[in-house]
């Protein structure tokens, strides 16, 4: 099978010129930060690509393996001729998975950079060549109009990859409403969950031997240093993921390996010896805690489907009907 996902992560960085913003006031706060978004220029795109690949790095293969084994399932728990609307549409290989196995009315891809769904969106139309295909450009963890096409279909709403786990409980909230509340009463959503384990496993997954996920952390200084006039020295830094069960995430760091004073746009961030830049969280849900999630955000959880090893899961969510 084919686990190679070309992802944009574009989606996530609304370049409106917040990046500047963002990183001098992450680097002013104590502890300092820098958000995920930022991660995904080509470079880091492509880094991302790679660590799908890694043997470590099981979240991809187990989601697409989950998809591919559990198709039928997953069908019977969509209606037909509905709009299939993905939150973020990189990569196709997962929904191409859902698109053969289920008999959908429409497709709608929704990302931030118009360009890269525009490419994605003909592929597809050339390989599902009775599939209505309307992209929408928008940034989806805001309200967006759905294309006035797919308004009396019955809505698919689609979120895999786990994206959803690097949002802190309170993001993730916020974008299970907003999804409902574009999708209206009666959709379903289709979300892929990452699920607590060992420990080790987790460690390795974020830790990979061959050093990917290190330079995929540091990659974003080497964008600040390209986009904002940074002079961060990546080697002064160095890679760390923990995990931290208390809140079931694990936290990706970059850590000063000396005391050192980097310039960013005028502004001076000054570093002691060990202290950290806290640049991504991943959480790590049970079934029963993703569960509760998506009840108080307004979907009544209709299914659930895991792999074998129970490393990571798929869940059919319905749209509770509003008081
Ligand atoms: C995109 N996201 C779900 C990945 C994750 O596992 O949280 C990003 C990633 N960070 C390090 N490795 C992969």
């Amino acid at each position: 099978m084919n686990v190679h996902v070309p992802v944009s992560h574009e989606h996530l960085d609304p370049k409106d010129g917040s990046f500047a913003k963002d990183v001098v006031a992450g680097l002013s706060q104590q502890p300092k930060k820098l958000s995920p978004k930022y991660f995904y220029d080509e470079k880091g795109s492509k880094l991302f690509e790679q660590i799908t690949l890694l043997p470590e790095y099981y979240p991809t293969r187990t989601e697409l393996r989950i998809l591919r084994d559990r198709g039928a399932e997953i069908a019977a728990a969509i209606p037909p001729n509905a709009a299939l609307v993905e939150f973020g549409a990189g990569a196709t290989t997962k929904v191409r998975l859902l698109l053969q196995n289920c008999s959908f009315g429409a497709y709608v891809p929704v990302d931030i950079s118009g360009d890269f769904l525009n490419g994605q969106a003909s592929a597809l139309r050339e390989d599902f060549p009775n599939l209505a295909v309307y992209p929408v450009t928008a940034d989806f963890t805001t309200p967006f109009d759905l294309p006035p096409e797919v308004k009396d279909m019955p809505k698919v709403g689609f979120f895999p990859g786990s994206t959803i786990g690097n949002f802190d409980p309170h993001e993730a909230r916020a974008f299970l409403r907003s999804a409902r509340a574009i999708l209206g009463d009666g959709a379903t959503l289709i979300v892929g969950v990452d699920l607590e384990k060992d420990e080790r496993v987790l460690h390795d997954a974020y830790n990979d031997a061959a050093g990917v996920t290190g330079k995929f952390n540091l990659n974003v200084l080497a964008r600040i240093n390209r986009d904002l006039g940074g002079n961060f020295d990546l080697s002064g830094f160095r890679h760390s993921a923990i995990y931290n069960h208390a809140r079931h995430r694990i936290e990706m760091h970059l850590i000063s390996r000396k005391a050192q004073t980097v310039r960013i746009l005028g502004h001076k961030a000054t570093f002691r010896s060990g202290e950290t830049i806290h640049t991504e969280s991943s959480y790590k849900y049970s079934i029963e805690r993703f569960a509760a999630l998506a009840r108080s955000s307004g979907w009544a959880p209709r299914a659930t489907w895991t792999d074998p090893d129970g490393m990571f899961s798929v869940h059919a969510l319905v749209a509770e009907d509003r008081d």
